[in-house]
């Protein structure tokens, strides 16, 4: 991580923990917003108007967050208008990195070799995670935003006179129900499975696997009345994020992270909702299945051989 602008070396994997063991995520920091005309957003400071090409998304094909960022930047239709790179799917002992890996890309919007310097460049004394995604604004040269949650809204709006078009991802009528289910997904699902897999005691362990499996029944559950997505026939940010932890969970949650009860094969209507999701225009580029087996079997903590399972064959 960085230290005041300097890169530390001995990164750690769980980097906080509570008194019982429960891993805690670091929560973001650059938290300004592109807006339609560059006037200030929920959080941060004006200046970020929504233009084409004026924008970059940094992410990684593993990272659960940023293929947050990715999909709605595909649903969207926004390919043309924002470009992207992809780091390499392993955590290096300096980071994410650029270049090397098939799929991966080198940085040639800045020339970075790895994440941590777009983060000094954007805040030269910054102490925190060089984490992924981020979104870099080409014009003035600095990081927008690296909160994947708030750029998935920001890809949903903010763009809407420069390109309009795929599924309104938070429509006004439903945008409690989904603020609550999203913080439910987050905590039960998307961040549960990691709670699982860094737990540091059998008690944390157990308590978040029991969690992570409560959510997938309700889950299974609430598709059982043949209901297309989570809210029905509208696609919204809600099915985003249920879809991230599914698409992961027999590559990589189900044994690395050891929520072993049973597999998303075995829940019909979750596998079901998973593949429909998964056929949907532009999203099976978004979902590399190498780079999710590659990046969290590197995981020297839970993985200290490095070896990579050879299945599942398919999703
Ligand atoms: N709050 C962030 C979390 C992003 C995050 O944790 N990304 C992970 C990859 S899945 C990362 O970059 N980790 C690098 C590190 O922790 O050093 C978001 O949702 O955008």
């Amino acid at each position: 991580m960085l230290v005041s602008g300097a890169w530390k070396e001995n990164w750690q994997p769980v980097q906080q923990a509570d008194d019982d063991g429960r891993f805690i995520r670091q929560t973001s920091s650059f938290r300004n917003w592109v807006t339609v005309e560059g006037s200030a957003g929920v959080t941060g400071s004006a200046g970020f108007k929504a233009e084409a090409g004026r924008y970059h998304l940094y992410v990684a094909y593993i990272c659960p967050w940023a293929s947050r960022a990715l999909m709605a930047r595909e649903l969207k239709g926004l390919a043309d208008v924002v470009s992207v790179s992809v780091v390499n799917p392993v955590l290096t002992d300096q980071g994410w990195a650029f270049g090397g890996f098939v799929g991966s890309d080198a940085d040639e919007l800045n020339g970075a070799r790895y994440m941590h310097e777009l983060y000094t460049h954007a805040d030269p004394t910054f102490t925190g995670r060089a984490t992924v995604p981020v979104l870099w604004d080409k014009h003035t040269g600095t990081i927008v935003n690296n909160e994947s949650a708030d750029i998935v809204r920001m890809l949903n709006s903010a763009f809407s006179q420069i390109h309009d078009s795929g599924p309104d991802l938070y429509p006004a009528a439903l945008e409690a129900e989904i603020n609550v289910l999203n913080s439910y997904l987050y905590s039960e699902l998307n961040n549960g499975v990691y709670q699982a897999g860094f737990a540091t005691t059998q008690f944390a362990y157990r308590e978040a696997y029991t969690r992570v499996f409560a959510a997938l029944d309700a889950m299974e559950s609430r598709l059982a009345d043949g209901r297309q997505y989570l809210f029905g026939d509208a696609f919204t940010e809600s099915d985003i994020r249920l879809f991230v932890t599914l698409v992961r969970f027999d590559a990589a949650y189900y044994s690395l992270f050891k929520c072993n009860r049973n597999s998303i094969r075995e829940m019909p209507n979750l596998h079901r909702y998973m593949h429909r999701i998964l056929s949907l225009e532009g999203i099976s580029d978004t979902v590399r299945l190498e780079h999710i087996k590659a990046g969290y079997y590197s995981i020297k903590a839970l993985n200290p051989t490095g070896i990579v399972p050879e299945g599942p064959g398919s999703l």
